[in-house]
């Protein structure tokens, strides 16, 4: 698959245009999922930004960015954190909210078992109280063991939850599966929970 990499940008060299890409994802997730007023736009309450609006409010904000490029971040983006309406007028972060939005998850029924990916200084606490979803709307969960692994990674040592998702889901507790494939709960009690 190609992808369309704008004029303003081609002059840079591989690496910087992955970095520009990397920079405006980084910032769209902070916009789409936490705090769109810093750049005074708003969402609706499905998590819908307006893409013109958005469009307008990054370039007023100093970040150059076009349909086209938008596209190619969308496209390309490591995890396909965000996603268009159909029509293309509409986008929104599939996950991973802090913002009070409905963005329609599915339901669905997990498989035997979901993996977490967190640090030793979190485990007594988690074991005691169980997975919380702190700041954001869902606990994030994974199908496989490597995503897991990478999640706990970005706060120090990664130590890997292994969760009993399929008993979990017959004693009652529901689950979600994001457009992007993470797997989302409210919480996950401690009697659910093993290190992997
Ligand atoms: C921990 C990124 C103590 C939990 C990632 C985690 C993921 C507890 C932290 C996505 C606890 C919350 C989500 C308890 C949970 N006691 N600590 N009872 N319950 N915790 O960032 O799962 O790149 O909200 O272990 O890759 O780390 O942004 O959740 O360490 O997919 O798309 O509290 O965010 O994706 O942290 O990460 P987070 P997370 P993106």
């Amino acid at each position: 698959m190609t992808y369309v990499v704008p004029r303003y940008i081609i002059n840079q060299n591989l690496g910087e245009i992955m970095n520009t890409l990397t920079q405006i994802g980084k910032f769209l997730s902070l916009v789409l999922r936490h705090s769109p007023e810093t750049i005074g736009l708003s969402l609706d309450k499905n998590g819908w930004a307006n893409v013109s609006e958005l469009i307008a409010a990054m370039n007023s904000h100093g970040m150059k960015i076009d349909m086209e490029l938008l596209e190619t971040i969308v496209a390309t983006n490591n995890k396909k954190r965000y996603h268009f309406s159909e029509d293309k007028t509409k986008i929104r972060a599939s996950q991973g909210h802090s913002l009070d939005v409905d963005v329609e998850l599915k339901e669905a029924i997990p498989p035997e078992f979901l993996y977490h990916g967190t640090v030793d200084r979190f485990l007594g606490s988690i074991l005691t109280e169980g997975l919380q979803k702190r700041d954001r709307n869902h606990v994030h969960l994974s199908a496989d063991i490597e995503t897991a692994v990478i999640v706990g990674r970005r706060r120090g040592r990664p130590v890997v939850l292994r969760i009993r998702a399929a008993e979990m889901n017959k004693a009652g507790y529901l689950f979600y599966l994001s457009e992007n494939k993470v797997w989302l709960t409210e919480e996950v009690p401690a009697k659910f929970v093993n290190v992997e």
